[in-house]
């Protein structure tokens, strides 16, 4: 058996692949423990370790830069072999690339997180934006699902701790699902600065 098609599932329990979860919570269905099991990480389940209030704090912070560095890499590799990105959010990057480049790129402290968000504040808007509109695409009605947010969090998890927390909170009304509104002021944007526009 390859140790990579190991899953973790919400139950805390490691299934060989991620069909043998899924056939898990088939054999579950009509149960409330079949309804609440979810693939909730990429490998074998470990001990995560609590995720802590300051961890907490910062976590938006590195997550928004690395959207943001995501975006821009995407943005080089457009230019280089064009598809990566559609000419509306080309041109949308462009703006963050010209930018950044005053910047130096790589690991930022927290410190120089925060200074710069509040200077580039702009800057990170469209990336939270973009986000969103990648993971709400089954269905499209800005609002993410447990499953929407998988392709985000299951490779995520085992190294970002805070991601499971992180979601938590981000859903202000727990109702299971993330909004648009809960998603964008969860990192940072002003309501004022939320724009459907950017979602396409
Ligand atoms: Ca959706
Ligand atoms: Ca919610």
């Amino acid at each position: 058996m390859n140790e990579f098609e190991h899953v973790c599932g919400t139950d805390n329990k490691t299934y060989d692949t991620s069909c043998k979860l899924f056939a898990a919570k088939c054999n579950l269905e009509g149960t409330k423990r079949g309804h609440k099991l979810h693939l909730d990480y990429l490998g074998p389940c470990k001990l995560i370790p609590k995720c802590m209030k300051n961890e907490l704090v910062q976590f938006p912070l590195r997550m928004r830069d690395w959207l943001k560095n995501v975006l821009l890499q995407l943005y080089e590799h457009d230019s280089t072999s064009p598809g990566f990105l559609t000419p509306k959010q080309r041109f949308r990057v462009k703006k963050i690339f010209e930018n950044e480049r005053l910047l130096h790129a790589g690991n930022h402290s927290v410190e120089l997180l925060v200074l710069d968000f509040e200077k580039n504040y702009n800057m990170y808007i469209y990336p939270v934006h973009w986000e969103f509109a990648q993971l709400d695409q089954h269905p499209t009605d800005r609002i993410l699902s447990y499953s929407e947010l998988a392709p985000l969090r299951v490779p995520l998890v085992p190294m970002e701790h805070c991601i499971p927390l992180f979601f938590q909170e981000c859903d202000a009304d727990k109702d299971k699902q993330i909004t648009f509104k809960e998603w964008t002021s969860c990192f940072g944007i002003k309501d004022e600065d939320m724009d459907v526009n950017l979602l396409f």
